[in-house]
């Protein structure tokens, strides 16, 4: 799915989301792209659970696709 995250603006938001999204999914694939505030992510987890985490983690995103 790909992910709109817009209060990610630098490397460290960036490591903070690709964290937080493989502390759910060890497997999970996680492709930031910080000029776009977008996330490309496969994973096996429940998209619910991502969106609440990186809420929690001060990044709430919504799912474009
Ligand atoms: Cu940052």
């Amino acid at each position: 799915m790909k992910l709109a995250i817009p209060d990610m603006s630098c490397s460290h938001c960036k490591a903070t989301v690709e964290r937080t999204i493989i502390d759910l999914d060890s497997k999970a694939d996680v492709i930031v792209n910080l000029d776009a505030k977008t996330a490309e992510v496969k994973t096996t987890a429940a998209p619910e659970a991502i969106l609440t985490a990186l809420k929690v983690e001060g990044y709430p995103a919504r799912i474009l696709a």
